[in-house]
């Protein structure tokens, strides 16, 4: 990292960007000096059915902050009514299918009137406010009218992505007990078809709540059907007015849960509430994207996702901008095709993650160069870090040398962006997402809480409260307590280790816990290792992440087997199956090393340190091993280590 190169502010930008950098240091400091004003003049963007009281309440120390208490609004109203006068006619949704002769545009009062017509059909099923909805579909425009027809009459919706499995889609309908799910007869990605209907049927052959599904006909293919619990979604609004009236909801009152990995145990329900969630992800939006009217603006996130929440749907939305949805994969029908929607569509503002860049990349340059890409001005990037040599062919190659990279740093326990370059404002450094956001404190600290020196690696922890900030997993209050708070009381713990620059600039390396990115998606290993011990032949397993050239991390798993089982590629395939069937594809562990014996203390605890140095031929590295009960499984380990590609 050391002294990267600068890539100063671009010209246009300095004079038609939204905030300078002098502005930029005056609003950083007066969001710290009264952050109370500071947001109260944010939420003023939104459109309230009634005033907030207050701005905030309470805060870290109690974990009580609460965020615009007394104020009643409704998020659908502000993605879609307000900008019905003004914008009734501009494309609110710009769809791109699978298949590059597919697409279509929605405009604001369409898609207005769809989701009222969903909204009153929902109604119908008897949801009502503060019902959980699932929402289990491919990336087409009826998954974001799903989400708003939830919004608008209050109902909690939960997506879940469609590349999980049925096992990992009825763990969270029955822990949100959802009574609805909205789904697709099958997707479409790559040329292939995702069954989804198919795998909502497998979930609810299992005792859920579930009373009813909504399936919107996307293809031609035929499903299995129950009557009077399976509606087509086509038939169903048809019938419906196309007028619904919005709920006056409070402040803090529900918008989502959406599930994400944990170091331990199973994925946890993250609680978005509604009004500090929605201010927060419209002004990071607005700023961070540089909103102008009449951008076409496009994220490559999954719905499923929280980038597709905030940064698809929500932030954009609130702001009336134009937010394009792709259906597809990077490589169909050629690895040319982001860079022809980008033309296509006159993208302006473009929001991928570094794993997409880099396996672009590897295709060679003539993929992109063959496109114009005149219309951008803007790239993004999350995820997870870029590496410094992607963000300068991203740079180079994508944007021509003259749009600056947003290298985004959040969570989606943040709800929004954290860290990130504002584009008229930060000066660049490849690999660093730069400067906290508006009335962001990050600090790096050492395990005790004090701070890091400059330029030292430590633990990424935020200091104050910030509006999009989750409002607790859903029905386990301790998790949130102990996940989040605990390790640096007072703080919000990350989980991720960063260093902070002489420059004041943010370098974040990667999670410091068992949670791993494998192209992007946040995967527990725990998470792994429960699915590997399902299947009868295994006694115990061990699951770590090793670097992929493509992926980011790859996923290692060392394997034990019960007596008188015998390793063999058959097996091997029945695992993975395992996994595949139990979480999704994206889980798909990329090398199995049968193992022995794991190493374990003489308390019986595995050692994870252990294992991810043996997975990455560490073996000099191997530090303390004084505490195992028998250091011999390290060098049988180590001798049959699978090398990495
Ligand atoms: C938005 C999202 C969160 C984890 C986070 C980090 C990693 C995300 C960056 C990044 C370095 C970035 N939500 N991460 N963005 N690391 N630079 N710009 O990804 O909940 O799925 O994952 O992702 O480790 O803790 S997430």
């Amino acid at each position: 990292m050391g002294e990267t190169s600068l890539y100063p502010i671009l010209p246009t930008f300095e004079k038609h960007a939204l905030v300078n950098s002098m502005q930029y240091q005056e609003m950083y400091a007066r969001s710290l000096r009264d952050p109370k004003n500071f947001w109260g003049g944010q939420a003023d963007k939104l459109t309230w059915f009634k005033r907030y009281d207050e701005i905030l309440t309470g805060g870290f120390k109690n974990l009580d902050a609460v965020w615009f208490p007394g104020g009643k609004l409704n998020a659908c109203y502000n993605c879609l009514d307000r900008h019905l006068a003004a914008k009734g006619n501009q494309a609110a949704l710009i769809w791109e299918g699978d298949s590059p002769d597919e697409s279509k545009t929605i405009t604001y009062h369409a898609l207005y009137q769809e989701v009222c017509q969903l909204a009153n059909a929902l109604k119908k099923l008897h949801i009502k406010k503060g019902d959980a909805v699932a929402i289990y579909m491919p990336m087409i425009p009826e998954a974001v009218a799903a989400m708003l027809a939830c919004a608008r009459i209050g109902a909690v919706h939960t997506v879940v992505f469609g590349g999980f499995s049925s096992d990992a889609l009825l763990m969270r309908m029955k822990e949100t007990k959802c009574q609805v799910v909205i789904t697709a007869n099958a997707g479409m990605r790559g040329g292939k078809v995702i069954p989804l209907k198919h795998h909502v049927d497998e979930a609810l052959e299992k005792e859920t709540s579930v009373h009813h599904v909504i399936v919107v006909k996307r293809t031609e293919h035929v499903v299995a059907w129950q009557e009077n619990r399976d509606h087509w979604y086509h038939e169903m609004i048809a019938t419906e007015s196309m007028q619904c009236p919005c709920d006056m909801m409070d402040s803090q009152d529900a918008l989502f849960v959406l599930y994400t990995s944990g170091s331990t145990g199973k994925p946890k329900g993250i609680l978005h509430t509604l009004a500090g969630y929605l201010v927060y992800v419209a002004v990071t939006y607005q700023y961070v994207f540089d909103y102008h009217e009449n951008d076409i603006y496009w994220c490559t996130a999954d719905m499923g996702w929280i980038t597709g929440h905030s940064y698809t749907v929500y932030g954009p939305l609130c702001n009336g901008a134009t937010t394009v949805i792709f259906e597809g994969v990077p490589h169909f029908p050629t690895p040319s095709r982001f860079w022809e929607i980008i033309d296509k569509h006159q993208v302006n503002v473009f929001y991928t993650a570094p794993t997409a860049i880099r396996a672009l990349r590897r295709e060679g340059d003539t993929w992109v160069t063959l496109t114009q890409r005149h219309s951008l001005r803007l790239l993004g990037s999350v995820g997870e870090p870029i590496n410094p040599d992607v963000w300068e062919w991203y740079y180079r190659v994508v944007g021509d040398n003259r749009c600056p990279i947003v290298d985004t740093w959040w969570q989606t326990e943040t709800g929004g962006i954290l860290i990130s370059p504002l584009p008229g404002a930060t000066p660049l450094k490849p690999g660093s997402a730069t400067r906290p956001f508006f009335g962001v404190v990050p600090e790096v600290v050492d395990d005790q809480g004090n701070a890091m020196p400059e330029g030292q690696m430590g633990k990424l922890v935020i200091k104050q409260p910030w509006p999009g900030m989750m409002q607790g997993i859903y029905g386990d209050r301790d998790r949130f307590v102990n996940d989040y708070f605990k390790a640096i009381p007072g703080c919000y713990f990350t989980g991720d280790d960063a260093k902070r620059d002489s420059d004041g600039y943010f370098w974040i390396t990667g999670r410091n816990d068992d949670v791993i990115k494998v192209s992007g998606h946040r995967i527990g290993t725990g998470e792994i290792e429960s699915a590997f011990i399902e299947h009868p032949a295994v006694s115990e397993v061990g699951v770590v992440a090793v670097p992929h050239a493509i992926k980011g991390e790859s996923i290692y798993a060392f394997v034990t087997l019960k007596e008188h089982m015998l390793p063999s590629e058959k097996l091997k395939k029945e695992l993975i199956q395992q996994v595949r069937h139990s979480i999704g594809a994206i889980a798909t562990p990329d090398y199995i090393q049968w193992a022995e014996a794991l190493p374990k203390t003489r308390s019986g605890k595995i050692m994870r340190r252990l294992l991810r140095k043996i997975a990455n031929n560490d073996a000099a590295e191997l530090g303390d091993t004084s505490t195992l009960a028998d250091p011999q499984v390290i060098n049988d380990l180590l001798s049959h280590r699978i090398a990495i590609l």
